[in-house]
């Protein structure tokens, strides 16, 4: 069974999600399915993405393939893991990506869609920023993501509590474009793709690379990247990093020391 289903109907690129059975969990081959999907259409004429899950399914992705993570002394969220690389084509695809969203989504996941540019959700749809409840040391740039599409009070409240919010309140605070009833997401989705596709691509990709360019500018100094780098460190050699894996995969809840 193909992990990811792809199709084009003219100017419109579609990825869906099809590994149901592992709730669509971004393992590397998941991700490397994706980033080839996509460079395809970048061959391609195609002038817009959609990038969906099957319809109907309660989990649109479990986020990263935690089976994958590194039991500690090694960074699980380094340059090349695979969500990173995902992430990082998603950002520089020149067509826009729009993410359509049923069911809930957990983790890298929610970076994966933030790091779309169109977000468009049902209202029974939630999102979950989940590192602090497997103990893991998010990164500088999965953050900026975060960031980017919420106020940092609101990811604060996101990744301190790793409680999963609404629809309607990731509309509310702006980290979502809309919240349609489920009967309409799809030829709402279409209909806003149709209408980016007869706008002018090299505009959109232009005015997509400057967006991503700005965002990015945020003076971080060798010294305070060091720094973070350090802290990062701390935690992913940590007790606790290494107890929030192997809870998830003994299927228990996680006891942390704070060490
Ligand atoms: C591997 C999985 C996963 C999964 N990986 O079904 O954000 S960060 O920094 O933490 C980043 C590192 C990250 O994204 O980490 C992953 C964050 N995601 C989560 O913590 C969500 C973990 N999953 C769940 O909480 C549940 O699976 C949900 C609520 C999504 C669905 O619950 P449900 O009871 O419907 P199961 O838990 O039974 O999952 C079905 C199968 O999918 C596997 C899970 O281990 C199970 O496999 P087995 O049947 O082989 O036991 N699975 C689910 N999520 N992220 N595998």
């Amino acid at each position: 069974m193909e992990l990811i289903e792809v199709r084009q109907a003219g100017p419109v690129g579609t990825i869906v999600l099809n590994n149901g059975r592992k709730h669509n969990a971004l393992s590397h081959a998941l991700v490397t399915a994706l980033i080839g999907a996509l460079q395809a259409f970048r061959d391609s004429d195609v002038r817009v993405v959609i990038l969906r899950a099957q319809p109907g399914v309660k989990v649109w992705s479990a986020g990263h393939d935690v089976s994958e993570l590194p039991e500690g002394r090694r960074d699980p969220l380094g340059w090349d893991d695979p969500l990173r690389n995902l992430v990082r084509t998603l950002e520089t695809h020149p067509a826009p990506v729009i993410a359509m969203i049923e069911g809930s989504v957990w983790g890298g996941a929610v970076e994966t869609i933030l790091a779309c540019d169109i977000v468009i959700a049902t209202p029974e749809s939630t999102f979950a920023v989940i590192p602090a409840r497997l103990g893991v040391p998010y990164n500088l740039s999965g953050l900026m993501t975060f960031m980017s599409a919420g106020s940092v009070r609101i990811v604060k409240e996101l990744a301190f509590t790793a409680t999963p919010i609404s629809a309607e309140r990731a509309e509310r605070v702006g980290m979502i474009n809309h919240v349609v009833p489920l009967a309409e997401l799809e030829t709402f989705t279409h209909q806003m793709a149709a209408t980016i596709a007869a706008n002018s691509p090299l505009s959109i990709s232009v005015m997509k690379e400057q967006l991503r360019v700005l965002a990015g500018a945020k003076p971080v100094s060798p010294r305070g990247f060091e720094k973070v780098q350090g802290l990062r460190r701390v935690v992913y050699d940590s007790h606790d990093y290494a107890e929030g894996i192997r809870a998830f995969k003994d299927k228990r809840p996680p006891k942390y020391l704070g060490r």
